[in-house]
């Protein structure tokens, strides 16, 4: 689709830096936060400090663990490419890492976001086809801009600001907190609210991309996520009859369901 490539030999010691101290920054703060399916995805694709992951070494072990790969993309891509990447098993990455001066904030996910907090759980098979499987209700629906605003929002309060409530206790899994350190810390204090995960109210509200989120969703478990895709089609099917001409700007729309 993009046809690009990772240039390993291009990285600066900038780049090198930058990573080093984003992963070290990050790792510090995630015990008892960070998932356990997370860190062990962690391990298990041998993400490490002092290494800007090598694409080639990290599509090796995917392929072996859930058969997803990493495709080379530029920066944010429309809607359509994205979705028809994630349903064809392939994970849209930047390989580009942010400056110094951009450390703590930046308009546009780098490969610290895309790789080092989103791929590790790709090695989770619940998670890739609760991925897979939204992916493709997003495309049966591509062309509807309100459909994709409240898939969109599935996506946005699962894979990027997800909560876990586990056997080990409340985890964060989702990859727009674990690449923030702010985040990472807010998210889990008592001022934070916290809901369990809830597709209907999910999609009746919106959220704000550039501040941290007035409320999250906990799941249970990966198995109740890809579970949920149903549920997901049900409550799509329900906004989609009763809004059935939305226009103007989606982003901000609040919905009643039932
Ligand atoms: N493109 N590269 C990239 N990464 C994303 O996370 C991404 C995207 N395009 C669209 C998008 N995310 C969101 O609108 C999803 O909700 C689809
Ligand atoms: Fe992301």
């Amino acid at each position: 689709m993009y046809n690009l490539q990772q240039e390993y030999n291009k990285y600066t010691e900038e780049d090198f830096h930058v990573w080093k101290l984003l992963y070290e920054r990050q790792f510090k703060i995630y015990p008892n936060r960070a998932a356990y399916t997370f860190l062990k995805g962690l391990k298990k694709v041998n993400f490490v400090a002092d290494k800007i992951p090598d694409f080639d070494e990290t599509n090796a072990v995917l392929k072996e663990t859930t058969g997803w790969q990493l495709e080379v993309v530029p920066g944010l891509i429309p809607d359509k490419d994205f979705f028809e990447l994630l349903s064809i098993k392939k994970f849209p990455a930047t390989t580009w890492l942010r400056k110094m001066e951009e450390l703590d904030y930046l308009e546009e996910p780098d490969m610290f976001h895309d790789v080092f907090a989103h791929v590790p759980i790709l090695t989770n098979q619940f998670f890739v086809d609760y991925l897979q499987s939204l992916s493709k209700i997003a495309l049966k629906h591509i062309n509807n801009p309100f459909a994709i605003e409240l898939i969109g929002r599935i996506y946005w309060f699962t894979v990027e600001f997800g909560l876990v409530d586990g056997k080990r206790g409340l985890r964060i899994y989702g990859a727009g907190i674990l690449s923030s350190k702010g985040e990472t810390l807010f998210c889990l204090e008592d001022k934070a609210v916290r809901h369990p995960y809830n597709v209907k109210a999910i999609m009746e509200n919106h959220y704000y991309k550039h501040a941290f989120q007035d409320r999250y969703y906990m799941i249970e478990s990966y198995a109740q996520l890809f579970g949920s895709i149903e549920e997901i089609e049900y409550w799509l099917d329900v906004a989609l009859k009763k809004y059935p001409s939305v226009s103007g700007d989606v982003t901000k729309l609040d919905i009643v369901l039932d």
